[in-house]
């Protein structure tokens, strides 16, 4: 190998390390991007909530202090009603008529610690959880 071709094996040698390092930094810079909103999918069945794939009826939810955060609601229980309403911090999507419907709500999270309850308005004796803010 001649100087010249080492000198260029080096140098691309660099440049994929620095491609590497960037590429492993991403995912962190896409998690500390403030303008980054978090979606939560929530459905509804036999009258509780479940994040998304869950098991757990009407789960804790947990957010992160100050952190943008969209709910999105889907009903899947056939001729009820049903939102998703944090009463305390004014948020609520729309009611859902019926299975198949959707609403998303967006809002931050507040900036300190704390818990409060979500619950859906036509059902909130037994459609309840609470949401944490952490
Ligand atoms: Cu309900």
């Amino acid at each position: 190998m001649t100087i010249r071709a080492k000198n260029r094996a080096l140098v691309a040698g660099s440049i994929m390390a620095v491609i590497a390092l960037a590429a492993s930094l991403l995912p962190m810079i896409a998690a500390s991007d403030p303008y980054a909103v978090r979606e939560i999918r929530i459905v509804v069945r036999g009258m509780a909530f479940y994040v998304d794939g869950g098991t757990e009826p009407n789960p804790a939810i947990t957010v992160r202090r100050g952190e943008k955060v969209r709910v999105r609601l889907r009903n899947e229980d056939p001729g009820m009603r049903h939102d998703f309403a944090i009463k305390a911090w004014t948020v609520a999507t729309k009611i859902l008529d019926d299975r198949g419907e959707e609403d998303a709500v967006s809002f931050r999270a507040p900036r300190q610690r704390g818990s409060q309850a979500y619950q859906c308005t036509p059902h909130a004796k037994i459609m309840s959880g609470v949401i944490r803010v952490e």
